[in-house]
């Protein structure tokens, strides 16, 4: 019987690092596991949404007379259950709802994590077959164990993350998650029903040829951004240009991409929105935090995105992010 032994599955790998610190008390593993447990579901349903048709439209009543609900709130239902009923998460901030969420029970006022989430990225994708995306982030609390959660353990700025990471419902479903030790992916294996390692210590290359922005709203962007952008058609000797554009309107598809091949993603602010459209707390840091761990850089053009305090759940942020000589290039231009 030929045993493939290199194969490793999530859990087996959380707790092969796990077995590295032993004080650890395995809390942050299960979080993970049970975050990677939503995703399947999530999965599941993604992988369905061609069929709306067949089996009823997204926010209505099917022909077996349930609902169905949209994809996103199903997603979200999803992240915020499993974490509720774990044994790791004393609430949850998402990108889907108003406020944040303390669980308050027992045991969820004596776990030491919250989880701040964007249940489906990229949904007006969804119709389209077109890659989507699950992110989140991962802080300890700093409010007093024993007691509910509070909004001060939502809005801690992103150098304080924990872990932090996304699911690509793509062409396979991966899921590519980092801790301070590095980074690392795992592609779902649909036939055992397990996130397989399949990308160890990911490493965004120093520079690439990817660029990705919305270029139709290129006249709303500031002049710097724009010569910088005008700077990735043209070969220069510091770019090493002309790069290609690829844009896909999936963040979690975009960076992804660029975090393995090399590139520069970025969403500026424009003119009737000068903070862009991306969260800080949702897309923003959690990215930041992944790339900077593989060796890019993330920042709004001013600051490092990991910096900012942030003074309000769901405030937005411009984002550059991506291999770091590219941001260097754009940061040689932006601070000029
Ligand atoms: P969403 O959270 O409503 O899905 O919006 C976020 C998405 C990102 O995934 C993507 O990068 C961006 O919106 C695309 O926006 P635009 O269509 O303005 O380029
Ligand atoms: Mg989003």
């Amino acid at each position: 019987m030929n045993v493939n032994r290199k194969i490793l599955t999530l859990d087996e790998f959380t707790l092969t690092q796990l077995r590295q610190f032993p004080s650890a008390t395995g809390e942050l593993s299960r979080l993970l596991r049970d975050l990677a447990l939503a995703s399947k579901r999530v999965n599941v349903e993604v992988n369905k949404a061609g069929l709306v048709d067949i089996l009823g439209d997204y926010g209505t009543v099917n022909v077996q007379g349930e609902d169905v609900k949209k994809l996103d709130i199903f997603a979200n239902n999803q992240f915020m259950g499993v974490l509720k009923h774990g044994i790791s998460c004393a609430g949850i901030g998402s990108e889907e709802m108003d406020d944040f969420v303390v669980f308050d029970d027992e045991v969820s006022n004596n776990s030491k994590y919250v989880v701040l989430f964007d249940p489906l990225d990229g949904s007006g994708n969804i119709d389209v077959n077109v890659s989507i995306g699950t992110i989140f982030s991962v802080y300890k609390r700093v409010s007093e164990l024993g007691k509910p959660c509070t909004k001060e353990d939502f809005l801690q700025p992103g150098n304080k993350q924990v872990a932090a990471g996304y699911m690509v419902y793509g062409s396979s479903t991966m899921m590519v998650y980092a801790t301070r030790r590095g980074v690392n992916g795992f592609t779902l294996d649909p036939s055992i029903g397990e996130f397989t390692l399949s990308h160890p210590d990911i490493k965004c290359p120093e520079t690439g040829k990817f660029y990705s922005v919305n270029h139709g709203n290129f006249f709303q962007y500031d002049e710097k951004v724009r010569e910088y952008i005008n700077g990735c058609q043209r070969k220069t000797k510091e770019t090493g240009g002309p790069y290609t554009q690829r844009y896909i309107g999936s963040m979690v598809a975009d960076v992804h991409r660029n975090l393995i091949k090399g590139g520069i993603f970025m969403y500026p602010g424009t003119l009737d929105k000068p903070k862009g459209k991306l969260r800080l707390l949702y897309e923003a840091n959690p990215f930041a935090f992944i790339v900077e761990v593989a060796g890019g850089l993330a920042t709004n053009g001013v600051q490092r995105i990991l910096d900012i305090q942030p003074t309000e759940l769901h405030q937005r942020t411009a984002l550059f992010i991506g291999s770091k000589k590219m941001m260097e290039e754009l940061a040689s231009i932006t601070n000029s």
